[in-house]
């Protein structure tokens, strides 16, 4: 069976868990219409799923919405290159506030469990803002891959958005398995905060999310050499703060991440992956400064990750790596972040509607 590339997903961070995954958008604002650049596979083309939609449910007593991604139809043994893949789509927030924690899971259309195991990846996009690392990409807001990560809560923190941000979704799927699927659907339930509900959201500080990548600001898909390989990246810490937790992501033959402060000459985190026996990524722990009352980040910081594979298909695999440490940074001074606000583009977008490919 084919077992493509990999397992997207593998993460990190909260009070227990994890936040996750990958997937840069490349993208100037100016490129973003015709080419998002999303996906590892930055330049290939995949055919696209016809009839598969973006629903969102509110939940206003539970404080939680529920996105909902499709159907799609799923046959076995098919690479994520062969899938029909879902177009990208483009969830409109309904409400000022804070969103706390992301759920994913798949169903089929009776509400029957599918395994995690044909999500390739699904990673969100705040179109409205910029990433505070590399502000030549927009905020990666959350992400999960076929382990489907549980971005818990971590309490007390919440991702800050307003009524109208556009969180722009990608889903790629695969089926690695030899069961089809028929009409599967890619649930997230995301419990939130609204702002104007009193004095709660008071108590709530903004986290951003924090993707040190070791391709840097740019592509984080890579070409994974046979045998032993590392490769190394730099980023540059621009505001002052904390980092909550860190952990990573990794595809199937990663071994390790490490996050280093180049500048104050400290390890941050030295990640080790679990794997099965044929070296298939199972899992990438998480690391938390929560207690400590973070890992300081200064401004100027250079933050080195590397990332460590044993590939042992004796084979190149392309576009089969990445590595990624990610964690929830707090800014000292909050209001600095405002500056990565960006103005909605030309609004063709709805809930629901997809963009063009
Ligand atoms: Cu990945």
């Amino acid at each position: 069976m084919i077992k493509e590339i990999a397992i997207c997903g593998t993460f990190l961070l909260a009070a227990t868990t994890a936040l996750a995954q990958d997937k840069p958008a490349t993208a100037s604002r100016e490129m973003q219409h015709t080419h998002h650049g999303g996906f590892m596979q930055e330049g290939m083309h995949h055919a696209v799923a016809k009839g598969v939609t973006l629903d969102a449910k509110v939940d206003a007593a539970a404080h939680t919405v529920t996105l909902r991604v499709g159907p799609m139809n799923l046959p076995a043994h098919t690479s994520h290159m062969k899938m029909p893949q879902p177009p990208d789509l483009v969830w409109e927030v309904p409400v000022d506030g804070w969103l706390l924690a992301y759920h994913p899971k798949l169903v089929d259309a009776s509400g029957n469990a599918v395994p995690g195991t044909v999500l390739h990846h699904v990673a969100f996009w705040n179109e409205n803002r910029a990433d505070f690392l590399c502000p030549n990409k927009e905020e990666h807001i959350f992400g999960a891959g076929s382990e489907m990560t549980d971005w818990a809560e971590v309490p007390g923190y919440g991702y800050r958005v307003q009524k109208g941000d556009k969180i722009r979704i990608e889903t790629m799927m695969y089926n690695p398995t030899a069961t089809s699927y028929d009409k599967a659907y890619l649930e997230v339930q995301i419990p939130f905060v609204d702002a104007s509900a009193g004095s709660v959201g008071k108590m709530i500080q903004n986290v951003y999310p924090a993707w040190m990548d070791v391709a840097s600001c740019g592509n984080s898909g890579y070409d994974l050499p046979a045998g032993k390989s590392e490769k190394t990246g730099t980023v540059t810490v621009k505001y002052d703060g904390v980092l909550l937790g860190v952990g990573g992501h990794l595809h199937d033959y990663g071994k390790q991440i490490v996050l280093q402060d180049v500048s104050r000459k400290e390890t941050v985190a030295t990640l080790d992956a679990q794997a099965d026996a044929q070296g298939l990524l199972e899992s990438v722990p998480v690391k938390l400064f929560v207690q400590e009352g973070g890992y300081k980040f200064a401004t100027g910081d250079v933050l080195k990750i590397s990332a460590t594979y044993d590939n042992p298909t004796g084979k190149l695999l392309r576009d089969g790596a990445m590595g990624i440490a990610v964690g929830y940074f707090v800014a000292a001074d909050d209001t600095k972040m405002a500056a990565l606000r960006r103005n909605s583009k030309p609004s063709h977008d709805m809930a629901g509607m997809s963009h063009d490919h």
